[in-house]
């Protein structure tokens, strides 16, 4: 299958808060260069560079001021005289304001955020556009007929949701390339995610809506993050109703048990008769992940692309998250030729 890959996502390399002191994020740029040797040395198929894409584009799945907000964020930053990371320190959480924009960059940067996991650095938002360009070059591939590609996304995107940042996201590029194949006359799009945390950016996109059915398998949000979504109870609501599903599961999944909620997403997606699928890819449901707890082995992940296959339906890899380095790229590979083997 066919590769979309930007090397603009070397712009982005931020930092995060771990034991009590500020170290290089989990979510480094190594992640998406091992990827892209594994696709290379295993021959999977041709690798292309992202087209650039309008705004608009991002408009559909976020909100324009959010938009405008990470296109000017470091800008606003810099201006204060600060030259580390920009992260939040504050949120409005429950009763405290939301109903306007802080005009000042600390208060936005917790208007826009879920956490103090998107640090924004210099080269953030050209990485974040070139990321969300990258689905949309995949996603295009699809629309014009591929039976399936791969978007090499970096930064991730499936915490990003409508108007806010986390967990290493920023715009949610998997959201995106669905509103894409939407606007090019796709009556109903499936994203699933496999990512070990919850899609709770995605899921928030699409919550209301039944053009695009939302399926995640994830570890259990009472012990895992994002902590606050990804519960089984969360169906979708008004025209969403019944078209939001989660599969929490417990630290220690291993296939056995990961395969028969997969088996049921996958049912479930072949249901709603989507026009395409979008797989949300994240690799850290691996047995050594170092901030993840499940148990899938590099094997897994090849039977894993295989099930996906069995569905039937033209179908958009886009990278998510993944944190064993040395691993990454034979895990998301390997659930590359899983689909491959079975789709021709
Ligand atoms: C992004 B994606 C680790 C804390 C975890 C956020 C995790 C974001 C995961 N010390 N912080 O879904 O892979
Ligand atoms: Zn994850």
């Amino acid at each position: 299958m066919l590769t979309i890959f930007s090397s603009n996502h070397r712009l982005h390399h931020g930092s995060e808060l771990k034991d009590g002191s500020l170290k290089p994020s989990f979510e480094n740029p190594q992640r998406a260069d091992t990827v892209l040797a594994q696709v290379r040395s295993e021959g999977l198929g041709d690798i292309i560079a992202q087209q650039r894409y309008d705004r608009s584009n991002y408009v559909a799945a976020h909100s324009e001021r959010y938009v405008s907000f990470l296109e000017n964020a470091w800008q606003e930053w810099a201006a204060t005289g600060k030259t580390h990371d920009a992260l939040p320190l504050v949120w409005p959480v429950r009763d405290l304001a939301i109903d306007q924009e802080p005009d000042f960059i600390d208060g936005k940067l917790g208007f826009y955020a879920m956490d103090a996991g998107a640090p924004i650095t210099p080269g953030t938002w050209e990485a974040v556009r070139s990321s969300a360009d990258v689905a949309l070059t995949g996603a295009q591939h699809v629309i014009d007929g591929a039976k399936g590609a791969f978007a090499l996304c970096r930064p991730p995107g499936h915490h990003a949701a409508r108007e806010y940042m986390g967990g290493y996201c920023y715009l949610n590029n998997a959201a995106i390339a669905a509103e894409r194949c939407l606007s090019r006359g796709a009556e109903r799009v499936a994203i699933l995610d496999v990512d070990f945390h919850h899609g709770n950016g995605t899921q928030n996109i699409f919550y209301d809506r039944s053009d695009v059915l939302f399926v995640s398998l994830h570890g259990d949000p009472s012990v895992s993050y994002p902590y606050f979504a990804g519960f089984a109870h969360e169906t979708g609501v008004g025209a969403g109703a019944g078209y939001n599903a989660n599969y929490p599961l417990p630290a220690g999944t291993q296939w056995d048990t990961y395969s028969i909620a997969l088996a049921n997403a996958l049912r479930r997606v072949q249901a709603y008769k989507p026009d395409f699928l979008i797989i949300s890819l994240g690799v850290d449901t691996f047995e050594h992940d170092p901030i993840s707890h499940f148990r899938l082995t590099s094997d897994n992940f090849i039977q894993m692309g295989e099930a996906i296959a069995r569905a039937a339906i033209a179908t958009l890899f886009v990278m998510e998250g993944g944190y064993m380095v040395d691993e990454i790229g034979i895990n998301a590979v390997n659930t590359l030729q899983g689909y491959d083997s079975l789709v021709r």
